[in-house]
């Protein structure tokens, strides 16, 4: 099959290699030479083997040594390690959603922050059972803003959003003793569990990480995307453009980077400011070119068509084109070696939160009582910093393609709708869909998600997946820094359905889709749980039974660990391209790579060599497709 509308890999490598020149001509240090440094990496900390939770050790298990101090054998090291990890990812998520609750709570018509989608806000409210009957909308927000923070303590229950999933996937819940409560809990009790002389059995361990992913997965994670939807606008299809060469050599360029939507939504708005246009241009620049990086890129993208800078591992590469005036950032993804590396140029390396503090960053404080003023004062800030470049370094890479994003649960039936006119209610239904699978013309789906990892060529093992995917009729759903992968070389045009197998390049043709759907951020793979049991539901099947599997090939973050316990105990299997640090426990592993299937239904397939990986993914699909009868 030929690609040749996709931008070839060689053409990126050259482009990053490039960049890497500036850096080296102004004495920058950039993430590919501290991998270097770094290399070869710790043996017991990449097995999970080493343990320095007390202040007897640190410990590290070897033949010499099969127990630490306290008497724990490695499969309990192992498995607390794994715990751990997963409870940082879960606690970053859900605070990010808590964030987003407070937000909405201080939503009001004369504030920064207002209510957009009034029908998902009246939706959710029903469904939490808050009375809406005729109160004024921001008191109904303020309840369910409420509700939702009191997700994260309250005292006794499960987590409300649950009930979205079908009733035997929460009975599997229930019967496994799995169902998240409060999210806080969750997260505190992973703590304690891991604590000097509480658990070291891995059955417990993993039990525990598995219900510490739900309460983020369908707790934390699922209130940041559908609070931000309130907020900012449930995503419609829209068009944008992505990688390095969205940036503008005659533009004030801002670079939105982390994940809180809050933020980078106000710095949307004002750029759009006449007065600061105004004063763009008289500074001798065109106007003002907003682009991102990481998930804060996904969600203004998905909401404005905002085009992406890039994903994880290109967030050095905006500061190395010597063009940009100002890299503003929240939470999450940000490596503090933007503070040096801007130090190299004008750029100005503002941090915005107090979760985010780094060195040689300017602070700019922001919140919901701020945010207008503030984010002026930050485009500002940029706009006289234009004039400080230095026309020598200005190297931005012509790299661009063309992207459709925007593909919310909603907007998927809407899609399907519009073809079908199967339209049952209000909120549409996902049988379109279920019978293009059923019949053969998609074989099924993948929801790729997750990072980049200088373990692997950023974005080779996810652009090369997706290729084969699509090529033998497989729909891929993508989040985060995989969407942007694809973004990235254009397996979101439209026109790339092209490249397809025949029968998925029907239904891309037929529905206006193209082969890859951009469902948003990190925490919104939330909105893949919800495509999930909407599929179940409508086809009246077990989501572990529907042909769909989950994958991380590049993952780098606590928040994919917590993201790939959910996502399994869901009920989709889910493949990573990177180990969790679990290789020192055949306990471990076995647990997550095949006993966690007689639980939940799924487990993980942990494999870095991408043919292998992929096969198994698409021989996964058949095998599902065979168990239906289908
Ligand atoms: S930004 S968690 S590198 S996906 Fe969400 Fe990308 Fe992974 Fe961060």
């Amino acid at each position: 099959m030929s690609w040749e509308g996709v931008i070839p890999s060689e053409e990126v490598i050259a482009a990053t290699e490039e960049l890497l020149k500036t850096a080296e001509k102004v004495g920058a240090d950039t993430w590919q030479q501290r991998v270097r440094n770094q290399t070869p990496h710790c043996g017991f900390g990449e097995s999970g083997t080493c343990c320095r939770i007390c202040s007897m050790g640190p410990c590290r298990i070897s033949k010499k040594a099969p127990r630490g101090i306290c008497g724990c054998d490695v499969h309990g090291i192992v498995a607390r390690n794994y715990l751990r990890f997963t409870a940082g990812g879960a606690a970053t998520h859900s605070d990010h959603g808590r964030s987003i609750a407070h937000t909405l709570y201080k939503s009001s018509p004369d504030s920064d922050y207002k209510v957009k989608d009034e029908e998902k806000l009246l939706r959710i409210a029903k469904e939490w059972e808050i009375e809406t009957e005729g109160r004024d909308i921001y008191d109904v927000a303020h309840d369910v803003a409420l509700a939702g923070l009191n997700e994260y303590g309250k005292p006794f229950g499960t987590q409300r959003f649950l009930k979205r999933a079908p009733l035997l996937r929460q009975q599997i819940w229930e019967s496994q003793d799995i169902s998240p409560r409060a999210i806080d809990r969750e997260v505190s009790q992973s703590m304690h569990m891991t604590h000097m002389g509480c658990s070291s059995d891995p059955e417990a361990l993993v039990r525990q990480a598995l219900r510490a992913g739900l309460s983020d997965g369908w707790g934390g994670s699922m209130m940041g995307t559908e609070f931000s939807d309130i907020l900012f606008g449930t995503p419609k299809p829209i068009d944008t453009e992505a990688n390095i060469g969205v940036m503008e050599e005659d533009m004030v360029n801002i670079i939105v980077h982390g994940h809180d939507p809050s933020l980078s939504e106000m710095i949307v708005f004002y750029a759009n400011d006449p007065e600061m246009i105004a004063l763009a241009k008289e500074q001798g620049a065109k106007g003002i070119n907003i682009a991102g990086v990481c998930c804060t890129s996904n969600e203004v993208a998905m909401r404005h068509g905002i085009p992406m800078a890039g994903n994880f591992l290109a967030q050095e590469n905006v500061v190395l084109t010597g063009a940009c005036e100002a890299i503003v950032v929240d939470v999450q993804c940000i490596f503090p070696a933007l503070g040096p590396l801007s130090k190299c140029f004008h750029t100005k390396f503002i941090t915005t939160s107090h979760i985010a503090k780094i060195p040689d960053s300017e602070f700019i404080e922001f919140d919901e009582a701020n945010a207008g003023e503030n984010a002026k004062k930050i485009i500002r800030l940029a706009i006289m910093n234009f004039k400080n470049r230095d026309p020598e370094l200005v190297n931005i890479p012509k790299q661009k393609s063309k992207a459709t994003v925007g593909y919310s649960v909603e907007a998927i039936k809407k899609c399907l709708d519009g073809v079908t006119n199967s339209h049952v209610d209000e909120l549409g239904t996902m049988k379109p869909l279920v019978d293009a699978v059923k019949s053969g013309v998609i074989r099924g789906a993948v929801a790729m998600v997750g990072c980049n990892n200088p373990k692997i060529r950023p974005d080779s093992f996810h652009v090369d997946l997706m290729k084969r995917l699509l090529e033998n009729d497989i729909l891929v759903v993508v989040s985060g820094c995989s969407a942007q992968a694809a973004a990235k070389v254009g397996l979101m045009d439209k026109e790339a359905a092209k490249y397809c197998g025949e029968g998925l390049k029907r239904v891309c043709r037929l529905v206006d889709i193209p082969p890859v759907l951009h469902m948003g951020s990190c925490v919104d793979i939330s909105r893949m749980m919800v495509l999930a049991s909407d599929i179940a539901k409508d086809w009246g099947i077990e989501i572990s039974e529907i042909p769909l599997v989950g994958c991380a090939p590049e993952w780098m973050s606590e928040k994919a660990v917590s993201i790939g316990n959910y996502v399994v105990a869901t009920g989709i299997d889910t493949f990573l391209g990177v180990d969790p640090y679990t290789k020192g426990s055949d306990q471990v592993r076995g647990f997550l790579q095949s006993g966690i299937k007689d639980w939940v239904g799924a487990n993980f397939i942990v494999n870095n060599d991408i043919d292998m990986l992929t096969t198994m993914m698409i021989e996964h699909i058949e095998e599902k497709r065979e168990a239906l009868g289908i």
